[in-house]
């Protein structure tokens, strides 16, 4: 299988699920802005909005969209028990995944994430996303998992909530989502994944700048 994903990007969800598994993968590192993998090629080729993660599931079939990669690695290694067998416990990973993805990812955190969007709609999501943040914090009291053991949908919440410490969204407010997260990352999968995806993130930021001070310098002043 391989794997095209960004630092510290909600494919890191995928990475983590790919450890637990115990899974033979590659990745492919990919800059979401030009589009280009680490190697150069056109990401566009792989993922038409290029997005990620894109999964390739080993014969050249890719899987786009977090949550159904996620449980498409869930059901190829039934025996890491990465999420419910019976079909109620499956509607509740699926209802959560959608939460995460809808209300948490694209809702709240991608658009504190995105610089070109203006202080209004950071505004916005803020007030909206206080309310997500209050039924989180409700289930997650007393609870260690979302469910009622380890699933995918916990290694892609904690992948969304890491991303609260480069916005204005302090989880201290939130004190059992502030605890699961940190609870969450002592989990071997999840710290393998942040400590090997920490330094690439790292390198990607400081590669951006530099492209955007050279655009600078080049711009000739008007
Ligand atoms: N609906 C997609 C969203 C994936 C997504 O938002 N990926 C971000 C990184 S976390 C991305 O690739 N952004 C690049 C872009 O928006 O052009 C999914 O759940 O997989």
């Amino acid at each position: 299988m391989k794997l095209y994903f960004a630092p510290l990007a909600c494919s890191m969800a995928t990475r983590a699920a790919l450890y637990e598994a115990g899974a033979t993968a590659t990745f492919v590192e990919v800059d979401t802005r030009t589009k280009r993998t680490a190697g150069g090629d056109d990401y566009l080729r792989v993922h038409p909005v290029g997005l990620v993660p894109v999964l390739d599931a080993g014969d050249g079939t890719l899987l786009f969209e977090n949550a159904a990669i996620l449980q498409y690695v869930a059901d190829r290694f039934p025996e890491a028990r990465l999420a419910p067998a019976d079909p109620m416990g499956r509607v509740r990973l699926g209802q959560w995944l959608s939460f995460i993805s809808a209300e948490l990812h694209r809702g709240l955190f991608g658009v504190l994430l995105d610089r070109e969007a203006p202080e209004a709609v950071h505004t916005y999501a803020i007030a909206r996303g206080t309310s997500r943040l209050d039924y989180l914090n409700a289930h997650l009291s007393g609870r260690e998992f979302l469910l009622d053991a380890f699933s995918v949908a916990d290694a892609y919440l904690a992948t969304i909530l890491g991303w609260s410490v480069v916005t204005t969204v302090n989880l201290k407010k939130w004190p059992a989502v502030s605890a699961y997260l940190e609870h969450m990352r002592e989990r071997p999968s999840m710290a393998r994944a942040l400590a090997e995806e920490m330094p690439m993130y790292i390198a990607e930021q400081s590669r951006k700048r530099a492209a955007e001070s050279a655009v600078v310098q080049a711009t000739p002043p008007s």
